[in-house]
C-alpha cells in the first residue's frame, strides 16, 4: 500500500529493514510478546481495518505445513512474489498489521511454526527492541504500520 503514515522515526524503520530477514521475524515476534495484552484486535476498529480479510488470509497460511509458513513470512519481508504476497499487498496498512498479529497469535496456539526455543536476537536487534519499547504507544503503532506496509507485493506498483 502507499506509504502514507507520518514520519515517526523513519530511521527505526530503516534499522529494522537492515536486519537479516530471520532477525526481523524474531524481533517482530519479541515485540508482539512484549505488547502483552495491551492490543486486542477487537480494539476500536480504526477506519481502515478489515478483520475478515486479515482472517481469511491468515486461514490460508494456517493450513500450510510449518516450513511453508516460515518461507511465506520470509518471502513477505523480501517482497517475493506469490499469491499470498499479492493478496497481502492489497490490504490496508492496519489490516496488514492485524494479519501479522494473527500470525503471532497462531504461533502461540501452535497453528503457526513457533520460534525455536534457543533463538537469539542479534545485538542490533536487541538494541532496536529497546528503542522501540521506549516509544509511546501511538508511535509504536505508526512504526509497525511503516514496517509492514512495504512487505508483500503490491501489484498496483509494478
Ligand atoms: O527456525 O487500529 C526464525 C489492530 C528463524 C486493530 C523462525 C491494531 C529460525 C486496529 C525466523 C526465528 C489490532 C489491527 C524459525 C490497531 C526458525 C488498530 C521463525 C494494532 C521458525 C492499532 C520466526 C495492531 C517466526 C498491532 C515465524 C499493534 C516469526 C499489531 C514470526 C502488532 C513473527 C502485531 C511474527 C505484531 C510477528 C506482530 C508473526 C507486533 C508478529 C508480530
Amino acid at each position: 500500500m502507499t506509504y502514507t503514515t507520518s514520519n515517526s522515526a523513519p530511521e527505526l524503520v530503516s534499522a529494522f529493514q537492515a536486519l537479516e530477514v530471520d532477525q526481523q521475524l524474531a524481533l517482530f515476534y519479541e515485540i508482539y510478546k512484549q505488547m502483552g495484552t495491551s492490543v486486542t484486535p477487537a480494539a476500536p476498529a480504526a477506519s481502515t481495518v478489515s478483520p475478515e480479510i486479515a482472517e481469511s488470509l491468515f486461514n490460508q497460511v494456517k493450513e500450510m505445513p510449518h516450513q511453508e509458513q516460515l518461507q511465506l513470512q520470509r518471502d513477505l519481508i523480501r517482497g517475493q512474489d506469490s499469491q499470498v504476497a499479492r493478496e497481502y499487498g492489497a490490504l490496508s496498512d492496519t489490516t496488514k498489521l492485524l494479519f501479522w498479529y494473527y500470525l503471532a497469535q497462531g504461533m502461540d496456539e501452535g497453528s503457526v511454526i513457533p520460534m525455536p526455543a534457543d533463538y537469539q536476537l542479534s545485538a542490533q536487534a536487541q538494541q532496536l527492541l529497546s528503542q522501540i519499547t521506549g516509544l509511546e504507544f501511538q508511535q509504536q503503532i505508526t512504526l509497525f504500520r511503516d514496517i509492514v506496509s512495504p512487505m508483500g507485493v503490491d501489484v498496483t506498483r509494478r
